[in-house]
Formats: C-alpha cells, sequence, structure tokens
C-alpha cells in the first residue's frame, strides 16, 4: 500500500485497474448473468402469436366466483402458438402501440427481473413504441400513482439478477372499492392498455378481481405465478397439470439446500450440534421437502403429513370407551417433540450426538391446537376492527393489554353462552403458552389477513418441549452417547485397568455384537454409577470411581447442543438458477402474448416444466374458476385455492421411504448430499426441483 498521507499516490492506486476489480460492485458472474440470454420457448421465434382455447381442461367452478367475477369466469385455458405468416388483421393488432404497466406484489422470489425481461423484449419486438411502466413498491404504486418508465439500459441492468429491486415491491391489497376505484382512475390516467400482476395466489386473486373491474374499461389484466413456497401449482379437475410450480421455488430452495448442506459437513465434523434450519413457505412444505431431497438431512418435518396424522392408540382405546377422541387426529405439539426426541436418541445410541433437522416455517399451523388459536386469533381481530372500526394492534399495544381483553372475551362468554369464540378453556391453554409464542400468536396479520409464520419463532417452540423432554428421557435412561467398544477397551487399557472387569456393569449390551455400547438405563449419574460399582463389588464403598471410568461415563451423557438457522430471506434473494431465469423470461413473453392477443382474467404460465425444456408450452390460465372460499381476517374470502404437499405424491413417498437412511441411527455413515452452490454455468445448470423430476417419473411410470 503507497504512504496514506501522498494524496496522488493513494489515488493512483484507487484507479488501478487491478485494485478496481474489487472496489466496484461489478463481478465477473455478474457480468455473465447480465449477458446471458435465456433461451425462448419455439413459438416465441414466430414474428407474431396467437392463442387457440384449449377444451381439454376443466375446472369445478364455485358459485360464488361464477357470482363476483362474471366477466372473466367463462376464460377457458390459452395455448400460445407461433404464427410465422400472420394475416392483416392479427399483425396489425399484435403491433398495436400499447402501455403496459407491470407491479411486483408481495415478498420477492428469484426471477422477477427476467418476466419484466421478457415482457419488454416480447413488446418492443412487437413493435418498438410500446412502452413498459413499472409501478414502484408494489400494489402502492397503482394506488398512489408512483411509477417508472422502463428502459432498455434499465432493464439490461437487471437481466437474470435476483430481488425485486429495479421497482420494488409492497404487500397492499386493493381490496376495497375505494381501492379499485383509484387503481382504475389512475390506470386510465397512464392510459393503459394492460396491468401485469406478478404475484403469489392473494396477489393473483387480486389480479382476477381486477380484470373484472377494469373489464368496462378495455384495461387487461394478467396475473403471473410468483412465489417461492411452491404453494401456486395448477392442475384442472381432472388432475391433469396446467402450472407445476410457482418461479422463485427452485432457485430459494436450491439456496437454502447449499447452507443447509454446508452445515451437514460442520455437524459431521465437530460432532456437537444438532443443526435446527427453519426454511419459509408457510402455507405448504413444498420447500422443506425439496430441502431433503436435495440435501438428506437426519430429519425433515413435513406439515401436511403431521396434519395427516392418526394415532390409532389413541383411537383404540377411544372405542373401547366408546367415545370419540379429536385429539387423536392431527399431530400435537407433544407428540411431535416426542417424534423428533426418540430419532435423536436413536442417534446418539450410536454415538452420533449432532445432526440436522429441517423444519417448515409454517409447522404450527399443521398442529391442530395452534390452527385453532390462529383462527379464533384471526376472528377476535377482524371482528374487533370491524366492531369499533379502529385497529386492535394500536388500541392493545402490550401483551399484557391483549391478553387482558381475551380474559375479558372469557369471562364475557362465561355470561353469555352465545359467544363462543373464546372461552375460560381457551384462555386457560392460552395461558400455558410461553409469553413469546402468546406474543407471536397475536401479532399483526399481513395485509391479506394471513397470519405472520415468519415473525415467530416457531422453532424455539418447538425446541423448547424437545429440550424438556430429552431431559426427561435423560432422566429416565433412554438418551444416552453409545460408545465404539475398541475405544473402551484402549482407554482403560491405557490406564492399567482391565475392561472386562468393569464393561459388564457399565454396559448393558457389553457381551454382545452390538457396535456400540450403551451404559445401563439406570445409571444416570456418576452417583448411580458410583451405587452400581459398589453393588458389584467392582470398588469398595469408601473408593472412588476410578478417573478414568468417570472419563468414558461422561462421555456417554449426551448434552443437546444447537444451533438454530432460518433461512428465507436469503434464498428469496438469490439470484435465479437457469430454470428461474429461463422460465420467468418466458413467463415475460407468454404475459405480453396474453396482451396482444386481447386476453384478460388470465395467469400466464409455462406447461411441462416438470420436463425437458424443449418441451414447455406457454399457456394463459383463467384465474377465476381456481377460486374457492377461504377464511381471510375472520371472514370468508374469495380466493386462489393454495397448493400443498400432496402425501401421495412420488417426490413425498420418496422422502417417506428414504428417511430411515437419511435419520442414520445406525453405525454407517450418514447419507448427506451435496447439491453445490448454484451455478450459472456448467454441468449442473439445468437442473430443475427434484420433487418435480420425481413426480414426473413417478406419473411416467405409472405410481401417482
Ligand atoms: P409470497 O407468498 O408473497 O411470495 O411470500 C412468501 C414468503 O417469502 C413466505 O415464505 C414468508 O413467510 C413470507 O413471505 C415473509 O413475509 P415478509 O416478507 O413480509 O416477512
Amino acid at each position: 500500500m503507497p504512504n496514506t498521507n501522498d494524496e496522488d499516490g493513494r489515488t493512483a492506486f484507487l484507479e488501478n485497474p487491478e485494485v478496481q476489480q474489487f472496489t466496484t460492485p461489478f463481478t465477473s458472474d455478474f457480468h455473465e448473468r447480465l449477458n446471458f440470454a435465456p433461451p425462448t420457448c419455439e413459438v416465441f421465434s414466430a414474428p407474431v402469436t396467437r392463442l387457440e382455447s384449449d377444451p381439454q381442461y376443466e375446472f369445478h367452478i364455485h358459485p360464488a366466483s361464477k357470482a363476483a367475477l362474471p366477466h372473466i369466469i367463462g376464460n377457458k385455458v390459452q395455448r400460445v402458438i407461433g404464427i410465422d405468416e400472420p394475416d392483416a388483421n392479427l399483425k396489425n393488432n399484435y403491433a398495436k402501440n400499447r402501455s403496459i404497466g407491470i407491479v411486483f406484489s408481495g415478498g420477492p422470489a428469484p426471477g422477477g427481473h427476467n418476466v419484466i425481461a421478457g415482457l419488454f423484449d416480447a413488446m418492443k419486438k412487437a413493435n418498438p413504441d410500446n412502452r413498459l411502466i413499472g409501478f414502484i413498491l408494489g400494489p402502492d404504486g397503482i394506488l398512489e400513482n408512483d411509477f417508472i418508465e422502463l428502459t432498455q439500459e434499465a432493464i439490461d441492468a437487471h437481466r437474470n439478477l435476483g430481488g425485486f429491486s429495479m421497482i420494488k415491491t409492497g404487500r397492499t391489497k386493493i381490496d376495497t372499492k375505494e381501492k379499485m376505484a383509484i387503481a382504475r382512475e389512475n390506470c386510465k390516467k397512464l392510459n393503459l392498455d394492460a396491468v401485469v400482476i406478478v404475484g403469489g395466489d392473494d396477489s393473483n386473486t387480486n389480479a382476477a378481481f381486477l380484470a373484472q373491474e377494469l373489464f368496462d374499461d378495455g384495461i387487461q389484466v394478467i396475473g403471473v405465478p410468483k412465489t417461492i413456497d411452491g404453494d401456486i401449482q395448477v392442475k384442472d379437475k381432472n388432475g391433469k397439470i396446467l402450472c407445476a410450480m410457482s418461479f422463485g421455488f427452485h432457485t430459494a430452495a436450491r439456496s437454502f439446500a447449499c447452507n443447509i448442506s454446508n452445515l451437514c459437513s460442520d455437524c459431521s465434523s465437530d460432532v456437537k450440534y444438532w443443526h435446527v434450519c427453519k426454511v419459509m413457505g408457510r402455507v405448504a412444505s413444498h420447500l422443506a421437502l425439496e430441502v431433503a431431497l436435495q440435501v438428506h438431512p437426519n430429519m425433515c418435518m413435513i406439515g401436511e403429513e403431521m396434519a395427516n396424522y392418526i394415532d390409532t392408540e389413541r383411537i383404540k382405546k377411544a372405542n373401547a370407551e366408546g367415545i370419540i377422541d379429536y385429539t387423536a387426529y392431527g399431530m400435537t405439539l407433544r407428540h411431535l417433540s416426542r417424534v423428533i426426541c426418540n430419532a435423536i436418541a436413536r442417534r446418539a445410541a450410536v454415538g452420533k450426538n449432532y445432526g440436522v433437522i429441517v423444519i417448515p416455517e409454517g409447522i404450527l399451523e399443521f398442529i391442530n391446537e395452534i390452527q385453532v388459536f390462529i383462527i379464533k386469533l384471526n376472528t377476535i381481530i377482524a371482528d374487533y376492527n370491524q366492531t369499533h372500526d379502529t385497529d386492535f394492534h394500536a388500541d392493545f399495544v402490550t401483551l399484557d393489554e391483549k391478553l387482558d381483553y381475551l380474559r375479558r372475551l372469557a369471562r364475557f362468554s362465561r355470561e353469555h353462552s352465545s359467544f363462543t369464540v373464546w372461552n375460560t378453556r381457551d384462555d386457560d391453554l392460552f395461558s400455558d403458552i410461553p409469553a413469546f409464542f402468546q406474543e407471536g400468536l397475536l401479532i399483526e396479520r399481513d395485509s391479506h389477513g394471513n397470519f405472520q409464520f415468519s415473525q415467530v419463532e416457531t422453532e424455539k417452540v418447538v425446541l423448547g418441549l424437545v429440550k424438556d423432554y430429552l431431559k426427561i428421557r435423560q432422566e429416565q435412561g433412554r438418551y444416552k452417547i453409545g460408545i465404539k467398544p475398541e475405544w473402551f477397551r484402549n482407554t482403560l487399557k491405557k490406564e492399567g485397568l482391565d475392561p472386562d472387569y468393569y464393561g459388564s456393569v457399565i454396559f448393558g449390551n457389553y457381551n454382545t455384537d452390538d457396535a456400540f455400547l450403551l451404559t445401563k438405563e439406570t445409571l444416570i449419574s456418576l452417583k448411580t454409577l458410583n451405587q452400581e460399582l459398589v453393588r458389584a463389588k467392582v470398588i469398595g464403598k469408601n473408593d472412588d470411581i476410578p478417573k478414568v471410568i468417570q472419563r468414558v461415563f461422561l462421555a456417554t451423557i449426551p448434552k443437546f447442543k444447537t444451533q438454530v438457522h432460518f433461512y428465507g430471506y436469503d434464498g428469496r434473494g438469490n439470484d435465479p438458477t437457469w430454470f428461474d431465469s429461463t422460465y420467468t423470461y418466458n413467463l415475460g413473453q407468454t404475459a405480453f402474448s396474453l396482451i396482444a392477443n386481447n386476453a384478460t382474467g388470465q395467469m400466464a404460465a409455462v406447461k411441462n416444466l416438470e420436463k425437458s425444456f424443449s418441451e414447455w408450452e406457454p399457456i394463459g390460465i383463467p384465474i377465476a374458476p381456481l377460486m374457492h372460499l377461504e377464511e381471510r381476517k375472520g371472514k370468508l374470502a374469495l380466493v386462489i385455492e393454495r397448493t400443498v404437499v400432496d402425501l401421495e405424491s412420488p417426490a413425498f413417498k420418496v422422502v417417506e421411504a428414504i428417511r430411515e437412511k437419511w435419520l442414520a441411527a445406525d453405525p454407517g455413515p450418514d447419507q448427506y448430499r451435496k447439491p453445490g452452490p448454484i451455478r450459472f454455468a456448467g454441468n449442473s445448470v439445468d437442473s430443475k426441483p427434484i420433487s418435480l423430476t420425481l413426480n414426473n417419473l413417478g406419473r411416467k411410470s405409472g405410481i401417482a
């Protein structure tokens, strides 16, 4: 380094190109991404595309959707067809000068910038005078008329890059008559021909309502399926797949998987930690399932499986007593902690007092007792806000104030039997929950009325129970670290003691072929060890336990040490994989084809994502038929149905069949898989979600 007092020397140093490669934000990877041109589906190489209804797809249409969305309920699935020699009509309509607005809605998902790039390139190819408007900070941008015109330069600076930073995002919902009216006025003021809403289930629901609202103004609205959670997957009523996965899922899962696989390496090296990895996905466990397939962790909880759990023992007992035991259906928090503890204890018994557990962020949503609290509290908060025309959280700021309000409700229910939402039993059960979790359950809902799982330390609740139960197991002598017989023998021999003399007194399986020695269940402390050695006359009443025996014994007492990790925002901001870059670029192109062919109330999608790229087909999916009624903010609302993990799917069945092997509660090696980092070049570049591939293979071989 030159003399830092010498201004000229320092300037020259900073201007040195070799130094500048580190002082500017531009890496070679970054340039490679900007310059990558994702391949497009063949139809997009034609000068013009048109749409063709595909009658093979049918939907169960909810009457409420029919009533609320009359202008778009009749929409059909549209195939995008490339036309090399369009007639004048088609050509002119396609090339019509258009202004299109685009908005991101909800959490970021890798690939969003490529939706914009794909749309931009398609619309400029159709007519270089077309304009693309980006609304800033999500739907708020539409309501506040805050937008920028997206230029070639801006687009080129964001190609294949993660995040939504180009126009930002937000979670506001355009859900009232007033907001709809403002949105309509602002779109009209901007002379927009169409609006593209890139969002999750709630945002695509919003897109359908906006399409209905703007129909008479001739402003088209197109949705794009985004969410790392992977819960927008569309099938028709006969199970034919239209959209296998929302965009962003693959990248987020790969990013989480890469980090979690590093933890697998770490924990199997210093062999002292259980890494508890909570991964995003609040309503569905698709991300947890995909991460499990990518990494082969020792344990992976799948929420849907827990909800589906049936305690046959309890049912038998209830049948014998002639009663119905509702608690036998769905896993309880207690049972969940037992399942985890059993696995931890089994690994410890073969000397593996470490491991990796993956749990989905929304795990508690699948636990019956917690789900009931969430629904009840949603209803209470929504009713309070409506009745008092105010905000529950502003009126009751502290936890004590909130609890006090709930207590008053419980009292009210005692006095008025017609009020059943919150009774004394609810209040008592709620008081048993740790304060931080009570607070979590009472946090503000998001603008769509969703419970905000990412704000709650779910893992802390589960871990608290696990730690308590492990302590109990330890006191019962059912949680011990197994030690290798050779190590025991060598250690004692080194100190001049006869291993056989002590072995059969200390270990329950000393003279067996077992690969690991386990101390007898009754030996749970140095005191009980002392008593046993005296009783077996191996040491005298007043003798100390030999130091080396103490050392061996202490090595069999497990310490449950955890490191807790949350994987969510990091993977959500990752640069997209090849799969997501290509998928999203084609989604943008599809959105333009739908707009240029006068569609509205459709979701741009790519069919056959689970197959090789040459089989991908751009399509439009009608949004209105995907709606059903669901509880939101304590009320029933018409929303797109989210897809949760299908327990009959080949992907889940694979996990179910192999998870015992991944637990590796045996003397053999762990089964950790290394998916490696996301790369934009090389062999792994065109990988796709493993769950999609397995489901496709399963269908092909007739097991799904
Ligand atoms: P979207 O459904 O909007 O795509 O967001 C999904 C998600 O990433 C969830 O996995 C997570 O629970 C939530 O967003 C976090 O929300 P926030 O960004 O408001 O903390």
